[in-house]
């Protein structure tokens, strides 16, 4: 599918900056502490895009800007980056949606992905190599039920086919939680462990029989439709191969979607790990409430930017929070973002100020230590202040250091001013 325009990224190496150091660190949801990511030359990374029946809110724009951190991190240390993003363009709340309002399934979901690229685009994220929908990736998602079976991990139960938890001696390890934990967070995740006839409540759909009035493909396990976890199992493995650097998402994907996809890759590859690190992104809240599509307590990036408020502003604002905490949107987020674009602005015109050599070790420094974007936005905002506060012929003795400035937060945190 096609994916959005990539925003130019300059390279800080070719201004004679030194190389980046230090390497980053990331937290690892499976180790439960902060390790680093060592990629090879191409460093490779997944990230679960979105379910495209409503546009893309303040919470999906965070999570997605602390993935755009991590590729540009690593550009900036030299590595090519590979990145697969897919997009749920076929399931049980993108039906129910398109059946409330009376559209066709396949329109909701093609216009919600352009208003997605829209606002991807205007924040200025860096688009993957692959964008894939799922209903486009159906025949290698086949294919990779066909490998489950051969290895003995798949069950039909009326039709619908199932992995079996128990075919995976590993199961649990990215979650790090108990059958018990895992329960209540399965039924509330699309899970269904109440189904009769189960081998274990936890055991994942894998394949639904056709039901009807919904779309349906054929397979050589009859017709119906892939299950939630397998779609990104596959999509991930075809396209990156097993133990990519990271996979991400949001904190409400680490169980089951993540833990299941894992198990599947695993057990149908033989391979371990499935991601060697498994990075999660922070839940953000409006009125003391996730922001979530069903609980319709949302703002979105097109509204904001409809409301005429500057795409750097929305980006400023969302990292100013670190993107591992949980936090509450208010619109004071985005006038202090608003007010800081200003005078980042203001004193990137000067005609020279301050250098700005410690400010990249700086920013460099915060972002490799698990992405602290608030910390490198306070290191860049005592630079402005700086410039802003000494004399212009002071200035005038560091020729070239806004454009430094202006080359670092482009490059590094996605900022044009
Ligand atoms: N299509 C699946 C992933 S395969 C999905 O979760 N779609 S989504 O539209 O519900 O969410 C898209 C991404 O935004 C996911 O990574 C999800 O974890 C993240 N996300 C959803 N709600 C929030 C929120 N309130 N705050 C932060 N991130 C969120
Ligand atoms: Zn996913």
């Amino acid at each position: 599918m096609r994916s959005w325009p990539a925003p130019k990224v300059p390279g800080l190496a070719e201004h004679g900056l030194p190389p980046a150091e230090p390497p980053l660190r990331l937290h690892d949801s499976s180790a439960g502490a902060l390790r680093p990511v060592t990629p090879g030359p191409v460093a490779r990374m997944y990230v679960c895009g979105i379910t495209p029946y409503d546009a893309t809110h303040l919470g999906h724009a965070a999570t997605y800007l602390a993935f755009d951190l991590v590729n540009r991190v690593w550009r900036d240390a030299g590595h090519e980056v590979d990145y697969v993003q897919n997009t749920t363009d076929v399931d049980d709340p993108l039906l129910e949606r398109a059946r409330d309002i009376g559209e066709d399934w396949r329109a909701l979901a093609a216009r919600e992905i352009e208003l997605y690229r829209e606002d991807m685009t205007a924040l200025r994220v860096l688009p993957p190599r692959e964008y894939a929908g799922a209903v486009e990736s159906i025949p290698l998602i086949i294919e990779f039920i066909e490998l489950l079976r051969s290895r003995g991990a798949v069950y039909d139960l009326d039709g619908d086919l199932y992995f079996p938890i128990s075919a995976d001696q590993r199961f649990g390890s990215v979650s790090g939680l108990t059958p018990a934990g895992m329960l209540p967070l399965f039924a509330e995740r699309g899970g269904d462990p109440g189904r009769k006839g189960k081998k274990d409540p936890l055991d994942a759909l894998l394949w639904q029989a056709e039901r009807p009035g919904e779309p349906s493909w054929d397979s050589p396990f009859g017709r119906g439709r892939p299950g939630w976890h397998v779609e990104c199992a596959a999509i991930s493995v075809h396209n990156l191969g097993m133990s990519f650097d990271v996979e991400g998402g949001g904190s409400d994907l680490v169980f089951p979607h993540h833990e299941m996809g894992a198990s599947h890759a695993e057990v149908a590859t033989g391979e371990h790990p499935h991601a060697r690190t498994y990075v999660h992104a922070g839940m953000v809240a409006l009125d003391g409430e996730k922001m979530s599509k069903s609980r319709g307590n949302l703002v979105f990036v097109s509204g904001l930017r409809g409301d005429g408020a500057d795409p750097m502003a929305i980006r400023l604002a969302l990292l100013a929070h670190h993107y591992r905490s949980d936090w509450e949107w208010t619109a004071d987020d985005l006038t202090r973002a608003q007010a800081r674009l200003a005078r980042w602005r203001e004193a990137a015109r000067l005609a020279g100020g301050p250098a700005a050599r410690d400010l990249v070790a700086d920013v460099r420094r915060h972002l490799a230590d698990d992405l602290d974007a608030p910390s490198a936005l306070a290191a860049a905002d005592r630079w402005v202040d700086h410039a802003l506060s000494i004399t212009a012929e002071d200035r005038e003795d560091e020729g070239a250091a806004p454009d430094l400035f202006r080359l670092t937060v482009d490059a590094l945190l996605g900022i044009a001013l």
